[in-house]
């Protein structure tokens, strides 16, 4: 999918926090259109990266990768190792956005450097073919970012956006729940998805209820998380505990 493509059908994709190709595999099997393989947050490393990447990417699930922190070198290297997109969090302003955008495209787009892998592992036009197979999507999670979300995404090398709701709240000082329906809250969601759509780039965000789901869709968003891999084993490990928990309850309390 391109930034060009806006009317194409929504992308639902998931986080993968464990650091487990194992794991890919599944998704993979599951039929997400992207996994975000998550570096900033959790133990993901560089090798552990690298296998579940591939293990995506034979599996025919695009493998994006968020990187810890937005520096040029960490987005090369992700690109490098064979992700089909990178997403870089807190890019608040336009020079950061620049630097990234740079580091994402090779010339004339940008100075990424050539070398080591990618010719050789995924094909020899893939120098020719990289800056519109791969996405460089920043993260709109600041409120300094909104205040520069027009100039961010007029940015050639800039794909779209991943708007971080929790991030973007905190940094407005908002409550960490309910902040969704604060006035604030939605005008700045609604200005930064308005600069992507005007800019004809991808506005991805997380959700958190399928309300909210909805209404993504009918805003127009491009593609959606929803939950990571490690909180779905946990909630429905904990609901599937306490069910039991409670079966065993009742039946010790039997006569
Ligand atoms: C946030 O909500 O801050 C995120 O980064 C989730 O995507
Ligand atoms: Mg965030």
């Amino acid at each position: 999918m391109t930034a060009a493509s806006r009317h194409a059908p929504l992308v639902v994709g998931i986080w993968q926090n464990f650091p487990l190709p194992m794991v890919s595999r599944y998704l993979a099997q599951q039929g997400w259109d992207w996994v975000i393989l998550d570096m900033q947050h959790g133990c993901m490393t560089t090798e552990t990266a690298y296998e579940c990447i591939h293990t995506l990417r034979a599996g025919g699930t695009k493998p994006l990768l968020r990187v810890s922190v937005g520096v040029p070198s960490e987005v090369q290297r992700a690109l490098d190792l064979g992700a089909r997109g990178v997403v870089v969090p807190m890019v608040n302003s336009l020079a950061e956005a620049q630097a990234v955008a740079l580091a994402a495209k090779y010339p004339p787009l940008g100075h990424r450097s050539l070398g080591g892998d990618p010719a050789r592992h995924y094909g020899a036009d893939y120098p020719e073919r990289a800056n519109t197979d791969t996405l460089l999507l920043v993260q709109v999670e600041h409120i300094e970012s909104v205040r520069n979300v027009e100039a961010i995404m007029a940015l050639p090398g800039v794909d779209g956006c991943f708007i971080g709701p929790t991030d973007l709240a905190l940094s407005m000082g908002l409550p960490r729940s309910d902040y969704e329906r604060h006035p604030d809250h939605r005008a700045a969601m609604a200005r930064t998805l308005a600069a992507c759509q005007a800019h004809g780039k991808l506005a991805c965000s997380n959700t958190y209820s399928m309300s909210d789901v909805q209404e993504k869709i009918a805003q127009g968003f491009d593609c959606i998380t929803f939950k990571s891999e490690a909180e779905l084993f946990v909630s429905a490990g904990a609901g599937l505990l306490s069910e039991l928990r409670k079966r065993a309850a009742d039946a010790g309390s039997r006569p």
